[in-house]
């Protein structure tokens, strides 16, 4: 979860604010792969997981610090309605990077992903062959949905998933 937070600071502020999902809707939506109304809803989305997940509740002027978010997910991990909608925007996040309209994110496509994010190549094959469980070199919607939700909702360390966000600090 320390991972994720790092992650999401995309400016290394050592904070995470909606500045920083700013960042991150805009460098999805460079990609040219999500449609207006796409757009919309990825970017309300991240609203939700800003305000309900992160923390922020309505505030956009928030700084959330790693022990914040490490608490507030705990509230959301023991939060029936809010477990249920964790990672929401994991099908634009999809959507936004599937470049060929494939249906599946090849390995190629998930370096994209994690280029968005920050993070190198070399972690994106780290990750891609730690998740690509029955080896084909492909994740479906449905796989990659399931395991960004994982990487939230399972504590232990070595379920699949625990790298889809990047490499553990
Ligand atoms: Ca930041
Ligand atoms: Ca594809």
């Amino acid at each position: 979860m320390r991972t994720h937070h790092q992650v999401i600071d995309l400016n290394k502020d050592g904070v995470v604010s909606w500045d920083d999902f700013e960042v991150l809707i805009a460098r999805f939506t460079e990609l040219g792969h999500l449609s207006p109304k796409e757009i919309n809803k990825f970017t309300d989305a991240l609203r939700h997981v800003w305000e309900e997940e992160w923390g922020a509740s309505g505030d956009p002027y928030v700084f959330i610090g790693q022990e914040q978010f490490l608490a507030q997910m705990e509230h959301v991990v023991n939060t029936k309605s809010l477990r249920k909608r964790v990672a929401s925007p994991l099908p634009y996040f999809f959507s936004a990077v599937d470049r060929d309209g494939s249906g599946e994110i090849s390995i190629e496509e998930f370096k994209v992903f994690y280029s968005c994010l920050g993070l190198s190549e070399q972690a994106a094959e780290e990750s891609f062959a730690s998740i690509d469980l029955n080896k084909d070199g492909k994740l479906s919607k449905k796989e990659f949905i399931k395991l960004g939700r994982n990487f939230f909702l399972s504590e232990k360390e070595h379920k699949p998933g625990k790298l889809f966000w990047g490499p553990l600090v």
